[in-house]
């Protein structure tokens, strides 16, 4: 290509790539009154900056040909800095291999501006990980924010399968989201461990985890979402670890669940949001469920609405992982609006808007699943039974 070409393709490219972060996004019209989608997804691999990808030198890629394309931008930790939303994006290169970086936006709907470097997490040389993923931050009371993380080795103790791998807690932390400290993995019972969270308090002077006790892999055995202490944060050890939020036959957590971003406190209540898994024949399907904990303990369920609170919508079922709406992380603002930073088919970052009035409404006022078919059509007849006396004294002879 001759240069003046490639000063004008490179020119336009810029200029669309300007164009689509500052495009803003719009509320769909459509809303169940829990939460608001958006039109747009926040983040795409569209978004991710140019100079990630392309040789932008004349002499070493005259054809101004993609040199490390990026393939997806999801399962993003969410934190609220100084009035700004910062996204620490599971960003993956077409080589499969995810490396963290932060995208911030002054209002947290759009405008998603990936910082030019990635970060550089520090690994542990004589046991690097190959693979990272999955950020769930905290800002601790200790002061500090905790970034953990899934990082994935080899199994090496299986030398010819080539996808035996194994899972752990990686953990650091930071100050600012640009310089962080890798401190060691969490230890537990448990041979793998994924979607683990810190719990922003102390708890009885111990730092409190989140937890996914799994047998293999993918294979979680009679898991659940699990709890424990550490005295330490530094080499955090959880030697006991109950199950706090186990999975159930026949309801949306029924193959495996996961913690998904730090609880959010209220007055009457820890609220969770986490993922729930069920086979069907078209493969597994992701969605996300919401509960609530007690205040005294949060390692007690006081709240369990019944059902998904979010399921994959529309083109969100299409991607590298189809049929998953997966979160990570919310973001409460000071005027109790909570940011639902999820992510589609493992491919791209959505945002849902609510309040926390309406998400403890929610939490507290949704019946839990009854169990039992019979049980469910007699819950709903409950409720018919009392709206057509509600229409029929409102709006006698009128049918509906
Ligand atoms: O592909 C769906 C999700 O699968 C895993 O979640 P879990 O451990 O609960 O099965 C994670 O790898 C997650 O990143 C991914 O979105």
């Amino acid at each position: 290509m001759e240069r003046t070409r490639f000063d004008k393709k490179l020119e336009k490219m810029f200029k669309e790539h300007r164009k689509l972060i500052q495009r803003s996004n719009k509320k769909q019209k459509k809303s169940n009154g829990i939460y608001d989608r958006y039109k747009y997804p926040v983040l795409t691999a569209e978004h991710t900056p140019l100079i990630w990808r392309y040789d932008l030198n004349y002499e070493t890629n005259p054809h101004l040909l993609e040199r490390l394309g990026m393939n997806t931008t999801f399962n993003a930790g969410a934190i609220e800095l100084n009035g700004k939303y910062y996204l620490v994006v599971r960003s993956e290169g077409v080589n499969v291999k995810s490396f963290f970086a932060v995208a911030e936006s002054p209002n947290g709907i759009d405008q998603f501006r990936f910082w030019d470097h990635p970060i550089i997490m520090p690994v542990d040389e004589n046991d690097p990980e190959t693979n990272v993923y999955d950020m769930r931050l905290t800002k601790h009371e200790d002061g500090w924010i905790y970034g953990l993380f899934c990082a994935e080795r080899k199994d090496l103790s299986k030398p010819d399968d080539s996808s035996a791998a194994i899972a752990s807690c990686g953990i650091s932390r930071t100050r600012d989201l640009i310089e962080w400290e890798r401190l060691d993995d969490l230890k537990s019972p448990s041979p793998q461990q994924r979607n683990c969270v810190l719990h922003p308090e102390f708890v009885n002077g111990k730092y409190a985890f989140y937890t996914r006790p799994q047998k293999g892999f993918i294979d979680t055995g009679e898991s659940g979402i699990g709890w424990g202490l550490s005295d330490s944060i530094e080499h955090a050890e959880v030697r006991d670890e109950k199950i706090i939020d186990p999975r159930i036959y026949h309801t949306v957590k029924e193959v495996k669940n996961g913690q998904g971003p730090t609880p959010l406190k209220t007055e009457k209540g820890w609220l969770h949001l986490a993922h729930g898994v069920r086979f069907t024949a078209a493969g597994l399907r992701y969605v996300l469920y919401m509960f609530m904990t007690s205040l005294d303990d949060p390692s007690k369920v006081i709240y369990r609405p019944g059902g998904h609170f979010m399921a994959p919508q529309g083109t969100e079922r299409v991607g590298d992982v189809s049929n998953v709406v997966f979160c990570n992380g919310w973001i409460r603002n000071e005027k109790d609006e909570v940011y639902i930073y999820y992510a589609s088919s493992d491919t791209r970052m959505h945002v849902a808007t609510t309040t926390m009035e309406k998400l403890l409404d929610y939490v507290m006022n949704t019946p839990e699943d009854p169990g039992r078919t019979e049980r469910c059509a007699k819950q709903r007849d409950e409720l018919v039974a009392k709206n057509l006396k509600i229409l029929k004294e409102r709006y006698p002879g009128v049918q509906f």
